[in-house]
């Protein structure tokens, strides 16, 4: 195993507060977060009675990976499809950076833990995003104004697959190859379904890896929610476009690939329901048969 990826050897403060057996491997480490973290992002779009859970599912594995593995504190993110700022928070949440009291506060009246980040309150939250199209032309900006001014550190950029639908995504990316920049990082949530259909069926981009490709910029495909398979492909120097194959709704057997779970909240049926599949046992069960999420 890379050594990068060792496991701590003290209690990991990773957890809703449970510690994290400390002989487990980096890989088994993540899914257990990565289970709870749904568990506890679950609780949130429920207790606030908000929709956009299928989106926040299919990026969180990926968002887990790129904040507990990679990023260095003269590294930038920048959440493009700023509709998953709940993945966000929970990440945060998730390395001891936010408590559950401000989770608590999650698109409540005056929060700064709003719907769409709210930029500056936090240094791992640099920009306002929620408008799509927007993040990643930033994102792009950033990582040009270090690369012109020395400055260590990378930028990560997280897109939907429906945001690449905008002008504004191509505009940024034919500047970013243009400039050869050397220093960008973006990744891209292809989970195949956005607002109002598959992406196929409301503006086919496909093949969008290909058509990526074709700006010369690595393209790399990726397991989205193989933690260890985004740690891997992120870890890679220079600039690189990780297209992340995903499910929307990942983990929750009646949000998966399902539409409708991009604007629903929960109900507390389906709440229980998901909250079972999720739970410790489902966890072990799932990693004595060795499977992941
Ligand atoms: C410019 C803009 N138009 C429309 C919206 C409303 N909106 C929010 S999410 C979304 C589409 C979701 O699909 P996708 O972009 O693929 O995101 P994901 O599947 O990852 O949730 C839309 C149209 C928006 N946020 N910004
Ligand atoms: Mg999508």
């Amino acid at each position: 195993m890379d050594p990068a990826l060792a496991t701590p050897a003290h209690h990991s403060p990773l957890t809703d507060g449970h510690s994290v057996d400390l002989n487990l491997s980096a890989d088994t480490e993540l899914q257990l977060i990565a289970r709870r973290a749904r568990r506890r992002l679950l609780r949130m779009h429920f207790e606030r009675k908000v929709g956009h859970i299928g989106g926040n599912l299919s990026c969180l594995d990926a968002l887990l990976a790129l904040h507990h593995r990679i990023l260095r504190p003269e590294d930038s993110f920048v959440l493009s499809k700023g509709h998953s700022a709940g993945a966000l928070y929970i990440t945060l949440w998730s390395l001891g950076l936010l408590a559950d009291a401000d989770l608590e506060t999650f698109h409540a009246e005056g929060t700064l833990l709003a719907g769409h980040p709210v930029p500056g309150w936090h240094p791992r939250i640099p920009v306002a995003t929620g408008s799509l199209g927007h993040g990643f032309p930033v994102a792009t900006g950033m990582a040009f104004a270090r690369a012109r001014c020395g400055q260590e550190g990378r930028v990560f950029c997280l897109t939907s697959d429906g945001e690449w639908q905008e002008g504004s995504m191509w505009e940024s990316l034919i500047f970013a190859a243009h400039q050869r920049l050397p220093n960008l990082t973006v990744m891209v949530d292809l989970n195949g379904l956005q607002g109002f259909g598959s992406t196929r069926e409301v503006a086919s981009m496909e093949d969008l890896g290909q058509r990526l490709a074709a700006f010369g910029i690595p393209v790399l495909h990726v397991d989205g929610h193989d933690h260890l398979a985004v740690t891997a492909a992120l870890r890679r120097p220079g600039s690189a476009i990780l297209v992340l194959h995903t499910t929307k709704g990942a983990g929750v057997s009646f949000m998966e690939n399902r539409m409708e779970w991009h604007y629903l909240p929960l109900n507390a049926e389906q709440y229980a329901q998901a909250l079972d599949e999720l739970s410790e046992d489902a966890v072990a069960a799932a990693l004595a048969a060795g499977g992941g999420r």
